[in-house]
């Protein structure tokens, strides 16, 4: 770092990267211009603490973060509060005709992730860096992130997002670390582009490092001078194919070749490197590679991960089997996300056979022994049978996970609870001491200090310090505020300052006039059955009518939020997508109801958007059947902005109603516990004739209310409600059955909030200072702790 000192300032170097890259007068430069060369100074000041950072790492133990989704979104600002420089950076925009937070505006979210697990991955690594462990994260680098989402006539479609198209500064191409990747069918060079991560109130700069495929050769000029020319440019699509784009599903598995071999590029190329470093450092004998490094596994997604450490230590390494397989057992960690099913990766093996025969011919040794190993234990052949990585023709990925991780989590405790009893229960049964729970958490630097600058500033005024930036459990220290009524004043003015930026915000993005006074009730998250965006739309359709037809008076004003995408062949969501625009156009434009009720539906929600509706949410909703969302982490975002939970007992909501106890939560709805038995008896057709408005609000469907444009959709989503024939169950989700519960409770948070405005207030702040434990630092230095092994590392 000898030569930081002589770094100019930042405001001074912005003025000539823009003018670099603008070709003109900063002044006259595009705020995407601006964008660009404000973000090229601010690698600038970086550089040097970057490359200290990788070094001081690369000499002790390390972890690896393999994941195929980071959802990283912007990175502007986030450095430039994490550096430290956001005042100096105001500044220089300004003096040079611009305002910062349009120059924001002009960045691209790098949306390299479907939903929260990719989230999950980003918020660790900012928590990583934060506290200084050393932490590197491995992923591809797609060209096209999710979909932009786009409604046409309420139904969605999708659009590419092509996120650095016109350049992306805060990405570095490594030339020189390059990595060779052998497919049976082509071989293709990976070559990583790292992006740094800075934390908060450190100078160490973390790596993100993501993997690009490319030809081997510039060109194929054998097949160029043979007259195949046109063979080589086809070959040279095939291999840039491969990180073209993300998969846009985040529950059901399709068994696309193209993805698996997304994973296998990703996790072989990152190997390579962590074992060409482990040489560099330790020298060629790799026994002790697992002493130095381990490797977390984001879901089943790297888990090719674990033959291929095996292949390259004993082809490429010339390494015997036992002394390989010490070493993978002592590597790998694996945490699952999800308990669904039809979310599993399960692979055809003749898939494995075609692309990377040795993988599988390993992965076959690998089943061998374990077959062996459980006979020796007494396990009987049906249930080897049940649990070997390979069995019916298909590689079991999690199965391979669980046998060959020193280390398997959930997401949250009764996530934990409900793998060990049943989704990995042989497992379970076999390895106990391998199980642990490590409840997800979320990012203060992003989730509050930087998208709720008013409720930091009070935060840090009344703590005296902003020590709660870098250790959310202070905010315990606050709660007594909860009787002061000038603070709780104050915190109802912040979250409506928020709400009117929220609704100039909406105004100017889609057109929508919502009024800041009415309740913000706000879903936002992946559109799937489980999660009963379903059962909120039935809700609204009921209030509608409720005003509407039985002249109900006193009916608390209220906005309804949503956001989500929908997976681009899941016609259900889709169906259910069209269905909430739809009833935002029946509601919002009724004279006789729009002054009470408005729905908006926020357009490709994703991490940018969430900046601005979390911090003007009144109520978060977290209405998943229970049993069904591993964590969540949208319900932690929320709670630590200041809105209440109205959820079920699923996931970390269980963890939220322990922390602030539940006259500070709505809490409604079936128990997992109580799910099993219920649904013996359960019949759909009992609730819409029994539970009132039920049945107007399902006909309403189908009787010219609302247009599916003569799709068939709306009849479909009556159906799978009440009667979905075969081999289905109707109402898998237990929609119609929670229903009056959640009607109930939601009628009863909306009065409440009107009754007692400084007692509503008090329940927000004690979410707030409560939401401590779910904080992303206690989640990592947990990781680091009990599963990792590693300690700060301090440049
Ligand atoms: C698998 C195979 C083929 C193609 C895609 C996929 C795929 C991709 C993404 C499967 C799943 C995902 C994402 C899952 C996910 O986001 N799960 C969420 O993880 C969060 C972080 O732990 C939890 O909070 C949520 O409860 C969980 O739903």
């Amino acid at each position: 770092m000898s030569d930081s000192h002589h770094l100019p300032e930042l405001k001074d170097a912005v003025r000539s990267h823009v003018r670099a890259v603008a070709g003109m007068s900063p002044t006259s430069a595009t705020n995407w211009k601006f964008w660009y060369g404000l973000s090229d100074a601010v690698m600038e000041q970086l550089a040097d603490k970057w490359e200290a950072t990788t070094k001081a790492y690369n000499a002790t133990r390390q972890q690896h973060y393999f994941s195929a989704e980071f959802l990283m979104g912007r990175a502007l600002l986030n450095n430039l509060t994490n550096l430290g420089l956001v005042e100096q950076a105001e500044q220089a925009v300004r003096d040079n005709g611009h305002e910062l937070s349009d120059v924001l505006d002009a960045e691209n979210d790098a949306a390299l992730g479907n939903g929260g697990l990719g989230r999950l991955a980003a918020c660790f690594l900012d928590s990583a860096v934060t506290q200084d462990y050393p932490v590197t994260g491995y992923g591809i680098l797609y060209r096209y992130g999710l979909f932009k989402q786009i409604f046409d006539n309420g139904f969605q479609t999708e659009q590419p997002d092509a996120w650095r198209e016109n350049g992306y500064p805060f990405v570095v191409r490594r030339e020189h670390q390059q990595r060779i990747v052998t497919f049976d069918d082509m071989v293709v060079r990976a070559t990583p582009y790292d992006m740094p991560i800075t934390g908060y109130g450190t100078d160490n700069v973390g790596t993100l490092r993501l993997w690009k495929a490319e030809p081997l050769a510039e060109f194929d000029y054998d097949a160029f001078n043979s007259q195949r020319f046109t063979d080589a440019i086809v070959e040279r699509e095939a291999v840039m194919d491969l990180c073209r784009v993300l998969y846009p599903n985040d529950t059901t598995y399709a068994g696309k070749v193209l993805r698996v071999r997304q994973q296998y590029f990703f996790v072989s190329a990152s190997l390579q490197a962590m074992i060409a470093n482990y040489v560099e450092q330790h020298g060629d004998d790799l026994r002790d590679f697992g002493k130095y490094n381990c490797i977390q596994l984001n879901d089943t997604h790297p888990v090719l991960a674990i033959p291929e450490l095996m292949r390259l230590l004993l082809d490429e390494h010339h390494m015997g089997w036992e002394d390989a397989w010490n070493v993978v057992t002592q590597t790998f960690a694996y945490t699952n996300h999800t308990v669904l099913a039809e979310a599993l990766e399960q692979w055809n093996c003749s898939i494995f056979q075609q692309l990377f025969h040795r993988v599988y011919e390993i992965t076959v040794e690998i089943d061998r022994r374990f077959r062996q190993e459980m006979w020796a234990m007494g396990l009987d052949e049906a249930q080897i049978n049940y649990m070997a990585p390979i069995s019916n023709g298909v590689v079991h990925m999690a199965w391979l996970a669980c046998y060959a991780s020193y280390s398997i989590n959930g997401v949250a405790a009764l996530h934990t609870d409900i793998i060990k009893a049943d989704t990995l229960k042989e497992w379970h049964a076999i390895w106990p001491e391998k199980f642990n729970n490590k409840t997800n958490g979320v990012t203060p630097r992003r989730w509050l200090k930087m998208c709720n600058p008013r409720l930091s500033n009070l935060l840090t005024r009344l703590l005296g310090s902003d020590a709660w930036v870098t250790n959310l459990d202070e905010l315990h220290k606050l709660r007594h505020y909860s009787d002061d009524d000038a603070v709780m004043q104050e915190l109802l003015d912040i979250k409506d300052a928020n709400k009117v930026d929220f609704a100039a915000w909406i105004k100017d993005r889609q057109g929508i006039e919502v009024d800041h006074s009415s309740i913000f009730d706000v879903q936002i998250k992946r559109l799937h059955e489980y999660k009963r965006q379903l059962m909120n739309a039935l809700y609204v359709l009921d209030l509608y009518f409720r005003i509407k037809e039985d002249g109900e008076r006193d009916v608390p004003p209220r906005t309804i939020i949503f956001g989500a995408k929908a997976a681009p062949g899941y016609v259900r969501a889709k169906a259910i997508i069209k269905l909430i625009n739809e009833i935002a156009n029946l509601v919002n434009n009724d004279p006789d109801v729009n002054q009470i009720l408005r729905v908006v539906f926020v357009e490709n929600y994703n991490v940018s958007p969430a900046e601005h509706i979390i911090p003007a949410a009144d109520v978060s909703e977290q209405i998943s059947t229970a049993g069904k969302e591993a964590s969540g982490t949208s319900n932690m975002k929320f709670m630590m902005n200041g809105a209440v939970t109205l959820g079920t007992l699923d996931g970390a909501n269980v963890e939220i109603l322990e922390a602030v106890g539940d006259e500070n939560a709505y809490i409604f709805g079936a128990k997992v516990e109580e799910l099993p038995e219920l649904r013996t008896t359960y019949n759909p057709w009992d609730a819409y004739g029994s539970v009132p408005g039920l049945k107007r609000a399902l006909d309403s469907l189908i009787d010219g209310h609302l247009s599916d444009n003569n799709s068939g959709w709306f009849h479909d989503l009556r159906v799978s409600l009440l009667d979905r024939g075969g081999w289905e169950s109707p109402d898998m989700y237990y929609v119609l059955g929670d229903f009056a519960a959640y009607r109930e409770a939601r009628d009863k948070m909306a009065a409440d909030y009107y009754a007692d405005r400084l007692h509503w207030a008090r329940m927000c702040w004690v979410n707030i200072c409560e939401s401590g434990r779910f904080s992303s630092d206690r989640t990592i230095s947990d990781y680091a702790r009990e599963v990792w092994k590693i300690s700060p590392t301090k440049i």
